[in-house]
């Protein structure tokens, strides 16, 4: 038995006890697999918590709907990150969806996620399925006017992920996407990493037109307040009586009708958090 810590900042951080612990080292970070008794099994990526079998499900079902629901008709989606399966089990959720291309730089996430966390990873290998073990920037420019939807399922923009939260490469996102194209990325905490927050917002902006934010309680994410920014061309995706009908036909535990009815309500230190942005 061990407790593992999370330090979120220099200052505090998530501590969870667990039994078991796997360490496996991968040519790009070192993965942990923790038995948590509270939630279930946990993946730990460079020391940063991932996901839990206990929480996942807020993250992927809100990193994955909104978007999925305001596109008109979504066929390919494409999910940058997310080794571990779990955004792509929410898409395949959309009856729509002809193709899912998965693009995680790191293989031995994929192994571990698979081995560990079936309920997880569990469609990674449905025929609509492709995972491709590339660099999302690389990956990017061979795939333009390409994807429905393009979701950003990174960790915080250090080591590897940095160069997915910068303008360069929402450019490159938003050239790979078609007609009606919609991006959504995971975008950090607004209380405990205000700046990155902040920076991932204005980057998106100064790249689409139509840009907006929500936000999910996520227990094991720094703070537990998690921001998602949700970008368009074409799509008014502050709209949310589009395709509200839709909503009601998922099967999720977190997204429903009343929290996409809501879902740019904003507290007001984070509406003045992206006014400063
Ligand atoms: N991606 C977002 C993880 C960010 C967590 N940050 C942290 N713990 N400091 C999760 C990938 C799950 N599919």
């Amino acid at each position: 038995m061990i407790w593992f810590t999370e330090y979120w900042t220099d200052n505090v951080g998530l501590t969870v006890k667990a039994d078991e612990v796997k360490k496996i080292r991968s040519k790009y970070q070192e993965i942990l697999v923790l038995d948590t008794p509270e939630f279930g099994k946990m993946l730990v990526l460079d020391g940063l918590v991932q996901t839990t079998e206990k929480d996942e499900f807020i993250y992927h079902e809100m990193l994955a709907h909104p978007a999925m629901i305001m596109h008109p008709e979504p066929e390919r989606v494409l999910v940058i990150g997310g080794g571990d399966g779990g955004t792509v089990r929410e898409v395949l959720k959309h009856k729509s969806v002809k193709e899912v291309h998965l693009c995680e730089i790191d293989e031995e996430v994929v192994i571990v996620s698979e081995k560990y966390f079936p309920s997880i990873s569990e469609k990674l290998r449905d025929p609509k399925v492709k995972v491709f073990i590339e660099d999302g920037n690389s990956f990017l420019e061979e795939r333009k006017d390409y994807y429905d939807v393009i979701i950003m399922d990174s960790s915080d923009p250090v080591g590897a992920s940095e160069v997915l939260f910068k303008k360069e490469f929402y450019e490159k996102v938003k050239s790979s996407l078609r007609k009606n194209g919609i991006m959504v990325a995971q975008t950090e905490s607004p209380v405990l990493q205000e700046k990155y927050f902040s920076k991932a917002f204005s980057e998106i902006r100064k790249v689409f037109k139509n840009v907006g934010v929500y936000l999910a309680f996520i227990p094991t994410y720094p703070s537990g307040m998690w921001s998602f920014t949700i970008a368009s061309d074409f799509v008014d995706i502050k709209d949310i009586s589009i395709n509200r009908e839709r909503v009601k036909e998922l099967k999720t535990k977190y997204f429903c009708d009343s929290i996409y009815a809501c879902l740019f309500a904003l507290p007001r230190f984070v509406q003045e958090i992206l006014k400063k942005s």
